[in-house]
């Protein structure tokens, strides 16, 4: 019993040294003027060497290799959708003075309807032919996204007005996020610990790639309602959903847009900057974001055999909008800025254009061209300011009325 106890003091000491010492390790950087030299990968070169020449070569052969290192070394492969996915519509209401249409249709993951996960989807009303959409997921639950639309992140008046719809589901309802999920309060998916858990077991993908399959789950939904334009989805996300829509639209090419608000590290912020968030710091706070290959790049940014700007160019040629805020330095807004500048070659391929090369000034969004940019003054957040640019990018596109 005394040696017990005293293995475990001992254990617990050495968990506590190690603990400090790789605490210890993680160092910040917020000085452009020390962030180490680097090289990102060629977009345009194969695993073998040659060059991509075309667009029908980056599609059928490039694109392929570096969604194979995202899935094999950072997210996780996503599995397919299971057979027995099927929808029901569990309430409908009119809102906003007539406004617009709230429905809330559930997601069943088998036939035996013991998986599921909502969808809140709000649409305007009085549409006249079916309505473009933006799908993304939510932090804090489906009711309190309606709590959220005063304080803006979901400004659902301002979107219908626009003409457009917007689906939601709770990201905690189909992977819980850690240890800080209400998991108590997920009861359907999460009943059995998550989607990783239950379907699947044992296949080695982090919570990125659960969220991104959701997703497309709420594709699958979306594509059959009547009242949505299929072929007029934006995917949208912020911060960790930020990183999730833009792995999402990498897999899920039915997405027809793709919006990255704040998305940072591992999301669309280049890594070898290596200022604020970077792999060491990521992989130790969030280690059920990632498969587990990802570990090995703690520290090791430059190992990585991509940079986060072939992640943002599998958007390709979609349009795509990355957005960042002035006082959001832990997602580095000039590395995200650098990624959008990054990716102009491959969208050449297509005969579109990126993004201008001078950073624009703060609210300021450059949005002239396929790839779009802004760095909103303020936080980490996603505002109305930030909606309402999507909307005119998609309008541009012409998305919309
Ligand atoms: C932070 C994390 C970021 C970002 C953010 C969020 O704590 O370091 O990568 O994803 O959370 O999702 O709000």
């Amino acid at each position: 019993m005394v040696r017990t106890l005293k293995c475990m003091l001992l254990t617990g000491l050495f968990s506590l040294f190690m603990g400090s010492l790789v605490a210890q390790e993680i160092v910040i950087n917020y000085d452009e003027s020390k962030i180490p030299a680097y090289e990102l990968p060629d977009l345009l070169t194969l695993n073998n060497g040659q060059q991509v020449k075309n667009a029908v070569q980056w599609t059928e052969e490039r694109r392929a290799e570096i969604l194979e290192i995202f899935a094999q070394e950072m997210y996780g492969h996503i599995p397919a959708r299971p057979a027995g996915l099927h929808f029901k519509q569990m309430s409908e209401e009119v809102v906003y003075n007539g406004l617009g249409l709230r429905k809330v249709v559930r997601i069943y993951l088998d036939e035996a309807e013991q998986h599921w996960f909502d969808v809140l989807i709000h649409l305007p009303k009085n549409a006249k032919k079916p309505v473009p959409m933006f799908a993304g997921l939510n932090f804090k639950g489906n009711d309190a996204t309606l709590d959220e639309r005063a304080g803006s992140r979901w400004p659902y008046e301002l979107i219908l007005k626009e003409g457009f719809g917007v689906a939601t589901a709770w990201r905690d309802a189909i992977e819980p996020d850690g240890k800080d999920s209400k998991i108590e309060e997920a009861v359907s998916v999460c009943k059995d610990g998550g989607v990783r858990a239950w379907y699947n077991p044992g296949g080695d993908w982090g919570a990125i790639s659960a969220w991104a399959w959701g997703l497309s789950c709420i594709y699958d939904y979306l594509a059959i309602d009547k009242a949505v334009d299929a072929s007029r989805i934006a995917v949208i996300g912020h911060s960790r959903l930020g990183k999730t829509s833009l792995w999402a639209g990498a897999n899920d090419t039915r997405f027809a847009m793709v919006v990255s608000n704040c998305s940072g590290c591992c999301g669309a912020a280049i890594s070898r900057r290596v200022i604020g968030e970077n792999f060491a710091r990521i992989a130790t706070s969030f280690p059920h974001w990632f498969t587990r290959a990802f570990d090995k790049y703690m520290n090791k940014e430059a190992d990585f055999p991509a940079d986060q700007h072939s992640l943002v160019a599998l958007a390709a040629p979609r349009p795509l909008y990355i957005a960042s805020a002035t006082e959001d330095l832990w997602a580095d807004p000039k590395g995200e800025w650098l990624a959008a500048v990054e990716v102009a070659p491959i969208y050449k391929l297509f005969g579109k254009t990126g993004v201008k090369s001078i950073y624009p000034a703060p609210d300021s969004p450059d949005m002239d061209g396929t790839v779009a940019y802004h760095v909103r003054t303020g936080k980490h957040d996603i505002t109305a300011y930030d909606w309402q640019q999507y909307l005119d990018f998609a309008q541009k596109h012409g998305w919309g009325k």
